[in-house]
């Protein structure tokens, strides 16, 4: 007689679920929520002359309990925006795209000069030190952060 007890596994599941979304809605609501995902040093490079690309460089911190992921990049300054890491192959350094970024809980993460960045192309006017834009970083479980950069000079280090 496996059909009742399996019956209602399912139906506490559901019951479960459905409490769990209540108290995220109501975790979310409420005013004084600390939030998970805190973004910190946010800045992006000054671009030489008419060169359409630059990066942007942040320190982004969970203080969360569990693991988020940044899943996507994006700036009114430009046409696109990638997550890139810097990879050493053969003495020779080369950029590729990142899927996503992970976040474990009580992790922060720093996107630097060398390492971590965020690609911007097809910036739509150049950038100098001194200006700021806004980035936008989708999180899997944080939603849409936005975060204001400061443009540094072209030998900014960090
Ligand atoms: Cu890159």
């Amino acid at each position: 007689m496996s059909g009742p007890i399996l019956f209602s596994a399912v139906s506490f599941r559901a019951i479960w679920a459905v409490t769990c979304l209540m108290l995220n809605g109501g975790a979310a609501l409420a005013a004084d929520a600390p939030r998970a995902i805190v973004v910190t040093q946010a800045w992006v490079r000054a671009s030489l002359g008419q060169t359409p690309t630059t990066a942007a460089y942040l320190k982004i911190e969970n203080r969360g309990a569990a693991e988020d992921r940044i899943l996507s990049v994006a700036t009114p300054a430009a046409a696109a925006a990638q997550l890139h890491e810097s990879v050493s192959t053969d003495g020779i350094m080369r950029m590729q795209a990142v899927k996503s970024l992970g976040i474990n809980p009580g992790q922060s993460l720093e996107l630097a000069p060398g390492g971590l960045h965020i690609m911007i192309m097809g910036l739509k006017s150049p950038l100098k030190a001194g200006q700021t834009i806004p980035i936008k970083l989708r999180l899997e479980r944080a939603g849409e952060i936005e975060v204001e950069a400061e443009v540094r000079g072209l030998g900014a280090a960090k």
